[in-house]
């Protein structure tokens, strides 16, 4: 919510703008235009995104909770008693539960997310079915440096959870610059990061091009939530949906695309879209196993066991920090 000093002069409607306005604005100004993935998660966005996890094509959320599942014992022996979690976005609570299922004695969580009114609502429903747990949410941006409390006395392992292969969203520089802090966050514990992986094209190309056109309306959301909450004026039956893999980068990309020369305003703004013209809006990076693992040894993580399912389609991995 944006708030306005009562004392501060009149600004002009462009300086009332959020966050979300002003990278609006700037993404559409560049080119080739685009705009973060993490503007597509405002409630109706979160609830596309859990409607996408049901999906029979959208392979990684299922698969993932199979392996959390199935290596639990594993994973909780690798990471001992009495751990203390930290895990980077709020992230969905089925998967730390699981994780937090099969650990002994977890003696701490610490959510990070940017969100906090949603943490704080999380974090009670948590407390109230792990009352042994002491949940402390923390509202932050994950991706900046940030100081951590201090160890609870007679705490275990600090232990990271990045499930979700959100690190995929990341370019290459900053997936390693977010492993760097995390490295240096958990020193002395370790990292559970989930990432999914290269795989025959036609597959990722299915899980981002369902059927039912969920995944099309949860990238359309974003022309959506700007009608809604900044000033401006997408057709959405104007845009359309494109998701294909990228094979020499190992990403799937999706783009917003013009269907139609036309003029959008934003803010008072006028932009002009050509036939075609696109709006870049998520990368989706799939790893290999080794490339995983170098890139942890590089962000200063020594890689440990890794968990997959038998079709190698998604993995989990242990990296000592
Ligand atoms: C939440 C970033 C892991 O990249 O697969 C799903 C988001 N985008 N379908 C992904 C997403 C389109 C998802 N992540």
């Amino acid at each position: 919510q944006q708030q306005r000093h009562p004392a501060a002069p009149a600004a002009p409607e462009s300086a009332a703008l959020s966050e979300f306005g002003r990278e609006m604005q700037a993404g559409l100004a560049r080119r080739p235009r685009s705009i973060s993935p993490k503007y597509f998660y405002d409630a109706a966005g979160s609830q596309l995104f859990d409607r996408i996890c049901e999906l029979p094509e959208y392979y990684p959320t299922r698969t993932e909770l199979r392996i959390l599942g199935e290596c639990a014992g594993e994973i909780a022996a690798q990471v001992g008693p009495g751990a203390e979690i930290v895990e980077f976005g709020a992230g969905s609570l089925t998967k730390v539960r699981l994780l937090l299922d099969a650990l002994e004695a977890p003696r701490r969580y610490l959510p990070i997310d940017i969100s906090g009114e949603h943490l704080a609502a999380a974090a009670e429903r948590l407390r109230a079915d792990y009352p042994e747990l002491a949940v402390q949410p923390i509202a932050a941006d994950y991706t900046m440096p940030l100081v951590l409390p201090a160890p609870l006395p007679g705490a275990g392992k600090r232990v990271g959870f990045f499930p979700g292969s959100t690190i995929g969203n990341f370019e290459p520089d900053e997936a390693l610059a977010f492993l760097q802090l995390a490295a240096r966050m958990l020193r002395g514990g370790g990292l559970l990061i989930g990432v999914d992986l290269v795989k025959d094209p036609a597959r990722l190309h299915a899980a981002y091009n369902d059927a039912q056109g969920v995944t099309a309306a949860f990238n359309l959301n974003l022309l959506r939530r700007a009608n809604a909450e900044l000033d401006a004026n997408f057709d959405l039956e104007g845009f359309a949906h494109a998701a294909f893999y990228n094979a020499p980068k190992q990403r799937i990309e999706m783009h917003l695309v013009s269907r139609r020369a036309q003029i959008v305003s934003l803010n008072g703004e006028r932009f002009a879209f050509e036939e075609g013209e696109t709006i870049h809006t998520e990368y989706s990076h799939k790893f290999t196993v080794e490339g995983l693992r170098a890139l942890a040894v590089k962000a200063g993580f020594r890689p440990g066991a890794v968990w997959t399912d038998p079709e190698r389609l998604f993995s989990v991995h242990w990296l000592g920090a």
